[in-house]
């Protein structure tokens, strides 16, 4: 098989998700050694952790970001912070495998321009799900989100403009990434809890790094 026509395949495994939601699948699996062992300095430095929500609750998805700005959660809110509150210290810079991928991800779906800033990473055991949502606490809503899918699948929900608007459901595989902008950047989503399985490279788990353009 050529260079061309390994593109042309890729190409070919763009999917509509909706209105400017695009699913890519498998295009992290080039990548995936590379970004796996970056993850590995990055929770070196940032461990993950369960972070609390404004109402008081311990989320299941355990966390933790690299890049400028890093999402957090406590009493107070959820909002960006440069720092992570567990060690006062930067989050760790962004590896160049994760910006370049998510660069990548974002042009092959029609954003020239995503300079993502911040890196959040999700991990899921058996059993956790992420309940729908919105990703709102970002300045500029002009700008799309990439998201990349590692080790176990899961059923993602992508609904509408409202929590209560349909939603469908979304097989998302290791190495499959999404990229969602424009008319759907505010549609709520959600992860379905997460069933028993075994990953070759992830063991347990799953791991979503989701960029944003956050600052
Ligand atoms: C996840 N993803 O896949 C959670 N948000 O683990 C998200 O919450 C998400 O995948 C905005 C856009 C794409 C996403
Ligand atoms: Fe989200």
């Amino acid at each position: 098989m050529s260079l061309f026509d390994h593109h042309v395949e890729n190409e070919m495994r763009q999917e509509l998700l909706g209105e400017n939601a695009f699913l890519l699948r498998g295009f992290a699996r080039l990548a995936e050694t590379e970004l796996l062992a970056e993850l590995a300095r990055v929770i070196r430095q940032s461990p993950f952790r369960n972070m609390i929500t404004p109402s008081g609750r311990r989320m299941s998805v355990a966390m933790t970001n690299c890049g400028e700005l890093g999402w957090v959660s406590d009493r107070a809110g959820y909002r960006y912070a440069s720092t992570d509150p567990q060690n006062g210290l930067r989050w760790l810079s962004m590896p160049p495998a994760f910006f370049q991928l998510a660069v990548n991800a974002a042009r092959s779906a029609g954003f020239s321009d995503f300079m993502p800033d911040a890196c959040l990473i999700n991990r899921y055991e058996v059993g956790t799900k992420l309940s729908l949502h919105q990703d709102k606490d970002e300045k500029d809503f002009g700008q799309p989100i990439v998201s990349v899918s590692l080790g176990l699948p899961a059923v993602f929900l992508f609904g509408g403009l409202k929590r209560t608007d349909k939603t469908r459901r979304i097989q998302l595989l290791h190495g499959d990434v999404v990229v969602w902008g424009g008319a759907s950047r505010l549609h709520y989503h959600g992860i379905l809890p997460l069933k028993p399985g075994h990953h070759e490279l992830l063991g347990d788990y799953r791991i979503n790094l989701t960029f944003r353009k956050a600052g």
